[in-house]
């Protein structure tokens, strides 16, 4: 459910898929707001997660690179002790 409510926040256009430009804000967030990242290599992730290789990310999809995500914040929290509920 938290997947699905992600998903609709970050498909902006509605097209029930998250294209490149959509899935920028929140790297950008990850990563911080130090280094701009262009569209190719926010594609490049994208890429990595694409199964049906649409270049585009479906809801599966980008469920998958959402835990990717999540997990590994959590590793760099210090709260990290909690990973063991989370899994
Ligand atoms: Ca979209
Ligand atoms: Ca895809």
């Amino acid at each position: 459910m938290t997947h699905n409510l992600t998903y609709s926040f970050y498909d902006k256009n509605g097209d029930a898929t998250i294209e490149a430009a959509e899935l920028k804000p929140l790297i950008q967030h990850i990563i911080g707001a130090k280094s701009e990242l262009g569209e190719q290599q926010i594609q490049m992730i994208i890429n990595v997660f694409d199964d049906n290789e649409n270049g585009e990310m479906d809801l599966m999809e980008f469920c998958e690179f959402f835990t990717f995500v999540f997990k590994m914040v959590i590793k760099k929290n210090v709260k990290s002790q909690y990973m063991d509920y989370l899994e």
